[in-house]
C-alpha cells in the first residue's frame, strides 16, 4: 500500500519545481509550430481571485497543457489590467497610494493563481500600470493623434452634482450616483474622442476571417449597427426649407402618414415664426432631455410625442401633405434625427399612430395592418404605391431611389449606430493622455524620447471639484513646454479609460522586456495572431471591438503582420452562488478558491470547475462537487496499489483505452471538458473491475489526466520511476484508429436480396446505427435513395438486409 493522496504536500512541491525550473518558459522556437492561448487578464481587485477566474483559466491552461505535450511552443501568458476605479476610490478614502494598493493586490493574485498551477510563464507578467507598459499605451494614441484618429469635442460627462465628480457610466444606477444617491447630471466637457468609425465597415467585413462563437460575431455586428438605406428630402410646405429623413425603407414612402422629428432637430428653431404652439414644444423638449438615451428608446415605453401645429411636409412622390410631429423616440444623434414615420410598417410608429390617432396606410402585402405592423421584407409585396406597384421590396427600394435620385430628392446612404469612442476619464489612476496644449501650436502630442508621461506622486486623489481630474491642481505636472516653440504651455490632465491598457496587451506579452518597441517584428510574426481567446460574455462586445480597432490601426502603420488580434474568441459560462444567484458579498455566497485549494487541493479545484456543467453555460457552485472530484482524484491515486509491470495496453481494456485517448483529445480541442472528464472516470473504474493496471497504462491515463489535474499527475508519474516531468515532453499518445471499436466485423448489405455493400461494424452494434451507416455507403445509398424501405432484417454479427419498393 502506498500512502494515501495528500494533495497540499504534493502541490506545494511541484509548485515550486515549477518556479524554480521555469517550467513553462517559452521560448521561440521556429521549427516548431506555436500555439498562443490567451485568457482575460483580471483587474487585481482587493476581494483577490474570485473561482470564476480559474474557469477560464484552467480551460485554456488545459489547451495548453496538451499542446506542450503535442510538442508545439505555447505562449499562456498572465498579467493585471490594475488601472481603474475601485483601487483610487479605496485611495481617496484610505489616503494611501493606489499603486501600493494595486501593488499588494497583485502579489496576493499571483500567490493565489500560482498556488492553482496554472502552466503561465511568470517571466512574461505584465501590469498596465507599470510605466514601462503605459509608456507604450501613450505611444499607440500619439500614433493615433498623429494620424487624425484622435481629437478632441464638446461631449457630456455623468456629473454628480453633490460628490463634485465626473461618474464612469458604471457608477450610474438607474440615473443616480451609485455612492450618494444624488441624480446625475450632464456637464459638458472638451473631451478626447478615437475615430472607431473609420474602421466600422473593416471590423464588420473581417469578422469573416476569424473563428468566433456565432453569437459573439453577432454582438460585434450588432453594436456597429451598419445599416443601408437612403436620405430623401421632404419639402416643407410654403417653405423653403426641406426636411431630410434617413430611411432603411425607401419602398415603403406610399406609406409614410406623417414625419417625426427629434426635440432638438434644428427646424424647432429656424422655422420658430411659424410654429403655433411653440411654448408647448419647447416644454416637451426639456422634458426629452432630462431622459437617458435608453428610456427614449426602449421598445415597450409608451411613446410620447407633440405636433408642430403650423407646419406640413409634402411627400415628394405621393405629393400628399403630411403632419410633422416631434417625439423623443427618434434620436438627433442617429441618420438625420428626422424619420418619415411609416406605421404600417415600422413597430414603433405603429405604437405612435395608434396612440395619437394618426392615419396607418398598408403598402406591403402580407400582413394584417389592422392589427399590428407589418415587417417581413423577404415575402412582401409592395401594394398602394403608384410607381412601384407590384414589386418586391428589394426592387422597389432600387427604383424609389433611381427616380428620387433623378430629382435631387434622395441619395444612398450607409449608417452606423457606432459612435466614436469617448477617451477622457477626469481621474487620477489612469494612463495620462500625453498631450500638451501651447496657445500657438493647439495640441501638440508629447515628444515620443519623452514617454512615459508619468502620473506624479500625489497627496490627495480626490477629484478638483470642476469636473477635471486630480492631476488638474498638481502645478509641477500641469506645467510644462510646448514640444515645437518651447514656450510655456499646459499639459493635457485627463486619463485614458481602463479600455486603454487592454486593447492591445495580448502584444506585450509576445515580447514584455522590449525598451524599444512596443513589440520586436520577430516574436510578432512568431507568436501572433493569439490562436485561442477566451473569457467572460462581458466582455465579448467592447473589449473585443476596442482592441480589434486598434490592432487593426497598429497594422495600418505597421506594427503588426495580421489585420486581426485574435483568431478565435470563445466564452465561458459563469459560476453562480449555491443558491442560484450571481455571488456577491451582500448575498454571502462567494466561494473564495483559497478555501478550495486548502481543503480539497488545486486539482481537485481545477478539475471541478472543469467537470462542471457544459462549458459554456452558466452553473451553481457545488460543495458536493467538489467532494465527488476529491474523491475520483483519490481513487485515481489507489491505482497505483494495483499497478502491474507492462509496457502494452491489456487486449481486453484496448478498445477502451484508444477510445479514451480520441475522446479526451477530441474533447478538449471541443471544450468538452466535462465528456473528457466523464471518459476518464470510466476507464479508472474499468482499471478499479479488472484490479490491475498495466504500467503502459497507467502511464497513458496520467498524460491524459494531466492538463486538468497536472501535480497529482506529476507526481504518480515519479512515484513510478520517470526522471523526466510530464509537463516538458511531446508525449501526448495517439490512438489506433483500427482499435476505437470492439470486435469489428464487416458486415454484408443487401438490398433487395443482392449484395450492394460491406460494413465496418462492431459485431452488437444497434440497429439505428447500423442503417444510418449503411444510409452512408455511397453505392448502398444508390440503390435505396428516393425510395420507399418498406422492411429492415437485421441479424447483428451476420447481415443486413433492405428491401425497398
Ligand atoms: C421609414 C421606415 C419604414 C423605417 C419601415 C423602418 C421601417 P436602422 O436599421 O436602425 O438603421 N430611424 C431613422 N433615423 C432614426 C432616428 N434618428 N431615431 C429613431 N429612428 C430612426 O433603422 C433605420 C430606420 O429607423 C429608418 O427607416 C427610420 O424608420 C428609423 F417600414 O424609415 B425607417
Amino acid at each position: 500500500m502506498v500512502e494515501r493522496y495528500n494533495p497540499n504536500a504534493i502541490e506545494k512541491k511541484w509548485q515550486k519545481i515549477w518556479d524554480k525550473e521555469k517550467t513553462f518558459k517559452t521560448v521561440m522556437d521556429k521549427s516548431k509550430d506555436k500555439f498562443y492561448g490567451l485568457v482575460e487578464f483580471p483587474y487585481p481587485s482587493g476581494a483577490g481571485l474570485h473561482v470564476g477566474h480559474p474557469r477560464s483559466y484552467t480551460a485554456l491552461d488545459v489547451i495548453s497543457r496538451k499542446r506542450r505535450m503535442q510538442d508545439q511552443v505555447v505562449l499562456y501568458p498572465m498579467g493585471f489590467d490594475a488601472f481603474g476605479l475601485p483601487a483610487e476610490n479605496y485611495a481617496i478614502k484610505n489616503k494611501i497610494h493606489p499603486k501600493i494598493v494595486t501593488e499588494e493586490n497583485i502579489a496576493n493574485f499571483t500567490r493565489q493563481l500560482k498556488s492553482i498551477g496554472f502552466s503561465f510563464d511568470w517571466d512574461r507578467m505584465i501590469d498596465t500600470t507599470d510605466p514601462d507598459y503605459y509608456k507604450w499605451t501613450q505611444w499607440i494614441f500619439v500614433q493615433m493623434f498623429k494620424k487624425g484618429l484622435a481629437y478632441k469635442k464638446e461631449f457630456p460627462i455623468n456629473w454628480c452634482p453633490s460628490c463634485k465628480v465626473g461618474l464612469a457610466n458604471e457608477e450610474v444606477v438607474g440615473g443616480k450616483c451609485e455612492r450618494c444617491g444624488s441624480e446625475v447630471e450632464h456637464k459638458i466637457r472638451n473631451q478626447w474622442m478615437l475615430k472607431i468609425t473609420e474602421y466600422a465597415d473593416r471590423l464588420i467585413d473581417d469578422l469573416d476571417t476569424v473563428n468566433y462563437l456565432d453569437h459573439i460575431k453577432q454582438q460585434q455586428i450588432n453594436w456597429i449597427g451598419r445599416s443601408h438605406g437612403a436620405e430623401i428630402d421632404f419639402q416643407i410646405k410654403d417653405k423653403e426649407n426641406k426636411l431630410k429623413v434617413y430611411t432603411t425603407r425607401p419602398d415603403t414612402i406610399y406609406g409614410a402618414t406623417y414625419m417625426v422629428i427629434a426635440p432638438e432637430h434644428e427646424i424647432i428653431n429656424e422655422l420658430a415664426d411659424s410654429i403655433e404652439n411653440l411654448e408647448e414644444v419647447k416644454a416637451y423638449k426639456d422634458a426629452a432631455n432630462k431622459k437617458s438615451e435608453f428610456e427614449r428608446t426602449e421598445m415597450n415605453k409608451d411613446k410620447t410625442g407633440i405636433e408642430l401645429k403650423g407646419l406640413k411636409a409634402i411627400n415628394p412622390v405621393s405629393k400628399e401633405e403630411m403632419p410633422i410631429w416631434v417625439s423623443d423616440y427618434v434620436m438627433i444623434t442617429y441618420g438625420t434625427g428626422a424619420i418619415m414615420a411609416v406605421p404600417a410598417h415600422d413597430t414603433r410608429d405603429y405604437e405612435f399612430a395608434k396612440k395619437f390617432n394618426l392615419a396607418i396606410r398598408e403598402v406591403v402585402k402580407g400582413g394584417d395592418v389592422s392589427k399590428e405592423a407589418y415587417t417581413d421584407t423577404e415575402n412582401g409585396e409592395i401594394i398602394n404605391s403608384k410607381l412601384i406597384n407590384g414589386l418586391k421590396v428589394d426592387e422597389a427600394k432600387e427604383k424609389i431611389i433611381q427616380i428620387l435620385e433623378k430629382e435631387g430628392l434622395a441619395s444612398k446612404k450607409t449608417n452606423y449606430k457606432l459612435r466614436d469612442w469617448v477617451f477622457s476619464r477626469q481621474r487620477y489612476w489612469g494612463e495620462p493622455i500625453p498631450m500638451v496644449y501651447c496657445e500657438d501650436h493647439g495640441w501638440t502630442p508629447v515628444d515620443e524620447k519623452d514617454l512615459p508621461v508619468k502620473l506624479p506622486e500625489v497627496e490627495n486623489y480626490e477629484p478638483s471639484g470642476d469636473g477635471s481630474s486630480p492631476l488638474a491642481d498638481i502645478e509641477e505636472f500641469v506645467k510644462t513646454t510646448c514640444p515645437i516653440c518651447g514656450k510655456p504651455a499646459e499639459r493635457e490632465t485627463d486619463t485614458m479609460p481602463q479600455w486603454g491598457g487592454s486593447s492591445w496587451y495580448y502584444l506585450r506579452y509576445m515580447d514584455p522586456k522590449n525598451d524599444e518597441a512596443l513589440v520586436g517584428k520577430e516574436e510578432e510574426a512568431f507568436f501572433g495572431p493569439v490562436d485561442w481567446y477566451n473569457g467572460g460574455n462581458e466582455h465579448t462586445t467592447l473589449h473585443l471591438l476596442y482592441s480589434r480597432f486598434w490592432h487593426k490601426f497598429l497594422y495600418d502603420i505597421g506594427v503588426v503582420s495580421t489585420k486581426e488580434p485574435y483568431m478565435k474568441r470563445t466564452s465561458h459560462g459563469m459560476i453562480l452562488g449555491e443558491n442560484n444567484e450571481k455571488m456577491s458579498k451582500s448575498r454571502g455566497n462567494v466561494v473564495n478558491p483559497d478555501d478550495i485549494v486548502a481543503n480539497y487541493g488545486a486539482d481537485t479545484l481545477r478539475t471541478y470547475e472543469m467537470f462542471i456543467s457544459e462549458f459554456d453555460k452558466s452553473v451553481a457552485w457545488s460543495d458536493e462537487g467538489v467532494n465527488g472530484i476529491r474523491k475520483y482524484l483519490d481513487r485515481v491515486w489507489r491505482l497505483l496499489d494495483i499497478l502491474v509491470d507492462g509496457g502494452h495496453y491489456s487486449e481486453d481494456l484496448e478498445v477502451l483505452i484508444n477510445q479514451t485517448i480520441k475522446k479526451v483529445s477530441d474533447d478538449i480541442e471541443n471544450m468538452k471538458f466535462n465528456t473528457a472528464i466523464s471518459q476518464l472516470m470510466i476507464l479508472q473504474n474499468a482499471f478499479v473491475k479488472k484490479n490491475q493496471v498495466t504500467r503502459k497504462e497507467l502511464e497513458t491515463y496520467l498524460i491524459l489526466l494531466n492538463p486538468f489535474a497536472p501535480h497529482i499527475t506529476e507526481e504518480m508519474w515519479e512515484k513510478i520511476g520517470n526522471t523526466e516531468q510530464l509537463a516538458n515532453q511531446n508525449i501526448w499518445p495517439s490512438y489506433d484508429e483500427n482499435k476505437l471499436v470492439a470486435d469489428e466485423i464487416d458486415l454484408p448489405v443487401q438490398v433487395n436480396g443482392k449484395m450492394r455493400g460491406k460494413l465496418k461494424v462492431s459485431v452488437n452494434e444497434d440497429k439505428d446505427k447500423i442503417i444510418d451507416l449503411a444510409k452512408q455507403d455511397e453505392n448502398v445509398n444508390s440503390f435505396i435513395e428516393g425510395k420507399e424501405i418498406v422492411k429492415l432484417i437485421y441479424v447483428p454479427g451476420k447481415i443486413l438486409n433492405i428491401v425497398v419498393k
